[in-house]
C-alpha cells in the first residue's frame, strides 16, 4: 500500500472517510497534523494546516516526485495542485486559477511561495534566458512586495496588509513569459497607528536597521524607532525578524528587478518624510493654526523637492466646495492632525501601488504574438488577506471581510451549486446537500442603493457636510429589517454594541462590531522630484479631488472586488484551504474547538459531502467518444448503436467500469479519478498499437 494511503496517517482523502459527520473530519485532520502530514484532500481542494515549522517537504527531490503526476498518485501537497493547474492549462489551453484562502495566519503566503518556486522549478527545460529572467523578476518581486505591504501583527509576524492576485503569463511551450499583479485595498491606516503588540509595515524598520549612515543621515533620520511618532508602537517589540538583513534583501531585490538609483532614493525620501510628519505637530496662536517645529518642516520640504509653503498649505489648509466654489479653509489644530495622518497614510498607498506599477511594467508580457506563438495561458495565484475580526474593526476590516464573502461566494457557487445543478439538470438521481449561502451577506454590503456601500457613498457625497450620524442614520432607514445588521440604535440592549456609531455585521465566520469614518480630508503638495511626480499623475501630490467628486473608497474597492470575481469565475479553480491550528504559533498544539470553526465556516464538509456523492469528471458524449473510441471494438472506429450514449454504455460496460459511472442527458458523469486514469492509459496503448500497425501497412508489410 502507497505510504499516503496507509492509515497510520490517517485518510489522504476527506472523500474517504467511512463517515461524513464533524468529529470524523476532525479526527482525521488532527490525527494527519500531529503526524506531520500537513495536507489533506477533498476531490481537487487541499485542505491544509499550518504546521507552524520548518517541513522537509518542498526541495528537489519532492518536486521531481510530483512533476507531471496525476494528483492521487502522490500524498497530498500544494504542488500537486500546482501541478495540476499547471497541466490543465497546458493541455487544454485553459486559463486556470489557485485561490489560496483562510484566516489571518493560516499560511496563505507561504502556499503561493510554494506553489510560484514549484511553478518555477518545473518549467523551461531548455533554460531559456529570457524565461529565467522572467522566472527571477516573478520570485524576487515577492521580497519587495512583502517589505512595502506585511507588517507584523499579533495573529502573523509577516502579516499581509494588502491583497494580491498574481497572473503568469505562460507561452505555447508552457513556459512563463510575463505576469502581473493587482494589489488590492492596503490597510494604510497601519501607517500612522498599530494596535499594542503590532507593528507598521516592515519596510520603515528595515530602513532604520539597515541602511547605512550615511543615507540615514541624508534622510535626517535616527536609528531609533521610538523616536517617532508613527512607528513607536512597534518600536521595541522583538520578534524573529531580522529587519537589518532584510533591508540588503529588499534593496537587493529593487536593483534585480531594475528600479533605478534615483527610484530607489525616492522611496527612502517617502518613508523619510512620512516619519517625519508624523512628528509634526500643531500648535493655536489667536485663531490661526500653526506648525510647531519649523525645523522639521525644512527637512520635509527638502525631502519632497518642494516649497515649504506648499507643505504649509497641505497641512493647514482644506479645500471646501460651496455650491459652484471652492474655496481653501483653514484647519483647526485637531483637522490639522487630522490631515496630516491623511497625508502621511496617501503618501504611503501611492508609494505602493506605484512600486507595483513599476514591477509591472517589468513583468508584463513583451512582443508576444498570439497569431505566430499561439494562445497566451494564465495561472492566476491569488493569496488575499483572511477574514479577521478585531476589538476595534474599521473600515479596512469591512473592507476584508466583505472580499471573503465575495470569495466564499464564489467558492460556493462553483464548488457546490454549479456541481448540485448540473447533476439535476442531467437527470442524476441526486440528493440535494445543504449548504450556508452567504450571498445574503454579499448583498448586505455590494447591493445598488439599499448596501452598506451605497449609503456610505450617498453621506459621502456632500463632502464637507459628512457626519458619522448621517451614515448611520442612512444605514439603519435601509437594514433595519436586514437579518445579518444591526446598530445600537436597532438593538439598544446588546452590550457587544459599545459606542453609538457601532454598527454589526452577521458575516459567515462570525459578528464584526465596526464603525466607519466618513470624513474626507483633502490637501495637496506640488512637487518638484519626477519620480514623486510619477505617483501622483494629477501632478500634484493630493488626497482627493474635491471638484470631481472622485468615487469613494469604498466603491473603488467594491468594483475591485467585483471585476476579480469575474476574472477568477472564467478561469478553471483550484483551491487551497488553509487552518490556523492555534493562537499561538505552535507545531504542537491542534485546538480543536480553534479548527472546528473554521471548517466550519470555511464549509469544508459541505465540500466533502457533495463530491462524495458527485463526480470526479464528466464530459458530453460526443466528446468522450471522439476520445476514447479507439478502446473499445464496439466503438471503434464508428459504432451502429441508436445513439452516442448507448455507444459510450457499450464502451464502459466492457472496460468493467459501469459501476463507477452515471449517464446523464447529456453527459457521462465518473465517479473516481482512477478510471478516468485507466481509460486514458489504455487509450495511450491503444495509439501506439494503431501507429505501429499503420506503419506496417506503409511499409508493405501488411
Ligand atoms: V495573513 O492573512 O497574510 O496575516 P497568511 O498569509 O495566511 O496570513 P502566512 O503564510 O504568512 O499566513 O503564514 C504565517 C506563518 O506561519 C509563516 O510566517 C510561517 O512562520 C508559518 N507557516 C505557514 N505555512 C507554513 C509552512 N508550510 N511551513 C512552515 C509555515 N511554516
Ligand atoms: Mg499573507
Amino acid at each position: 500500500m502507497a505510504e499516503h494511503e496507509s492509515l497510520e496517517f490517517g485518510k489522504a482523502d476527506f472523500v474517504l472517510l467511512d463517515n461524513v459527520s464533524m468529529e470524523d473530519f476532525m479526527a482525521n485532520l488532527k490525527l494527519r497534523f500531529e503526524k506531520g502530514r500537513i495536507y489533506t484532500y477533498i476531490g481537487e481542494v487541499v485542505v491544509s494546516v499550518n504546521p507552524y515549522r520548518a517541513m522537509n517537504i518542498y526541495g528537489r527531490d519532492t518536486i521531481e516526485q510530483y512533476k507531471g503526476r496525476e494528483l492521487y498518485e502522490r500524498p497530498p501537497h500544494l504542488f500537486a495542485i500546482a501541478d495540476a493547474a499547471y497541466k490543465a492549462m497546458k493541455r487544454r489551453n485553459k486559463d486556470t486559477c489557485i485561490v489560496i484562502s483562510g484566516e489571518s495566519g493560516a499560511g496563505k503566503t507561504e502556499a503561493s511561495k510554494y506553489i510560484m518556486q514549484y511553478i518555477a522549478a518545473i518549467t523551461n527545460p531548455n533554460q531559456r534566458a529570457e524565461v529565467e529572467r522572467v522566472k527571477n523578476m516573478l520570485l524576487k518581486s515577492n521580497c519587495v512586495l512583502e517589505a512595502f505591504g506585511n507588517a507584523k501583527t499579533n495573529r502573523n509576524d509577516n502579516s499581509s496588509r494588502f491583497g494580491k492576485y498574481m497572473d503568469i503569463n505562460f507561452d505555447f511551450k508552457g513556459d512563463p513569459i510575463g505576469g502581473h499583479i493587482n494589489n488590492y485595498l492596503l490597510e494604510k491606516s497601519r501607517v500612522i497607528f498599530q494596535q499594542e503588540g503590532e507593528r507598521s509595515f516592515h519596510s520603515f524598520y528595515q530602513l532604520l536597521r539597515g541602511a547605512p549612515d550615511s543615507l540615514l543621515r541624508s534622510l535626517h533620520i535616527q536609528k531609533e524607532p521610538t523616536s517617532y511618532n508613527y512607528i513607536r508602537v512597534g518600536g521595541n517589540i522583538k520578534s524573529s525578524i531580522n529587519d537589518g538583513a532584510d533591508f540588503k534583501a529588499v534593496s537587493d531585490a529593487m536593483k534585480v528587478i531594475g528600479f533605478t538609483g534615483d527610484e530607489v532614493q525616492t522611496v527612502y525620501k517617502i518613508l523619510a518624510t512620512i516619519l517625519h510628519l508624523g512628528n509634526l505637530t500643531f500648535g493655536v496662536d489667536g485663531d490661526v493654526t500653526l506648525i510647531e517645529n519649523t525645523k522639521l518642516m525644512s527637512v520635509i520640504r527638502e525631502l519632497l523637492s518642494t516649497k515649504e509653503e506648499n507643505v504649509e498649505k497641505a497641512l493647514l489648509y482644506r479645500t471646501v466646495s460651496t455650491g459652484r466654489d471652492v474655496i481653501e479653509k483653514q484647519h483647526t489644530e485637531q483637522e490639522a492632525s487630522y490631515g496630516r495622518d491623511a497625508l502621511a497614510k496617501a503618501m504611503y498607498e501611492r508609494l505602493f501601488c506605484w512600486i507595483v506599477g513599476r514591477i509591472n511594467d517589468i513583468i508584463e508580457v513583451k512582443n508576444y504574438d498570439a497569431r505566430i506563438h499561439g494562445k497566451n495561458t494564465v495561472i492566476g495565484v491569488l493569496d488575499i488577506y483572511g477574514f479577521e475580526i478585531f476589538q476595534n474593526n474599521s473600515f479596512e476590516q469591512f473592507c476584508i471581510n466583505y472580499c471573503n464573502e465575495k470569495l466564499q461566494q464564489l467558492f460556493i457557487q462553483l464548488v457546490l451549486r454549479q456541481e448540485q445543478e448540473e447533476y439535476q439538470r442531467e437527470g442524476i438521481p441526486w440528493k440535494h446537500i445543504d449548504y450556508f449561502n452567504n450571498q445574503i451577506i454579499v448583498d448586505l454590503v455590494e447591493q445598488q442603493h439599499k448596501g452598506i456601500i451605497s449609503v456610505l457613498d450617498e453621506a459621502c457625497m456632500n463632502v464637507g457636510k459628512v457626519t458619522d450620524e448621517v451614515f448611520l442614520q442612512g444605514l439603519n432607514s435601509k437594514l433595519a429589517k436586514h437579518a445579518h445588521y444591526t446598530s445600537r440604535k436597532l438593538s439598544p440592549t446588546d452590550k457587544s454594541l459599545e459606542f453609538d456609531r457601532d454598527f454589526r455585521i452577521r458575516h459567515y465566520a462570525g459578528d464584526v462590531v465596526a464603525f466607519i469614518r466618513a470624513y474626507v480630508y483633502i490637501s495637496c503638495v506640488p512637487c518638484a522630484n519626477p519620480v514623486l511626480k510619477g505617483m501622483w499623475p494629477e501632478g500634484k501630490l493630493s488626497i482627493t479631488e474635491v471638484t470631481k467628486r472622485p468615487l469613494t473608497a469604498a466603491t473603488l474597492f467594491r468594483n475591485s472586488m467585483i471585476s476579480l470575481v469575474e476574472n477568477l469565475a472564467c478561469k478553471e479553480p483550484y483551491y487551497v484551504r488553509c487552518i490556523k491550528p492555534n493562537d499561538v504559533k505552535s507545531p504542537l498544539l491542534f485546538e480543536q474547538e480553534r479548527c472546528r470553526h473554521q471548517v466550519e465556516y470555511l464549509g469544508l464538509l459541505e465540500n466533502v459531502r457533495v463530491r462524495r456523492a458527485g463526480f470526479a469528471y464528466r464530459q458530453t458524449y460526443p466528446r468522450f467518444l471522439q476520445r476514447y473510441k479507439m478502446i473499445s471494438e464496439f466503438t471503434w472506429p464508428n459504432h451502429d448503436l441508436p445513439s452516442d450514449k448507448d455507444a459510450v454504455k457499450r464502451l464502459l460496460q466492457g472496460c468493467g467500469f459501469d459501476h463507477d459511472v452515471a449517464y446523464g442527458k447529456t453527459k457521462v458523469f465518473i465517479r473516481t479519478p482512477r478510471t478516468l486514469f485507466s481509460l486514458e492509459e489504455q487509450r495511450t496503448e491503444m495509439i501506439q498499437r494503431i501507429v505501429l500497425f499503420l506503419q506496417k501497412v506503409w511499409r508493405g508489410a501488411i
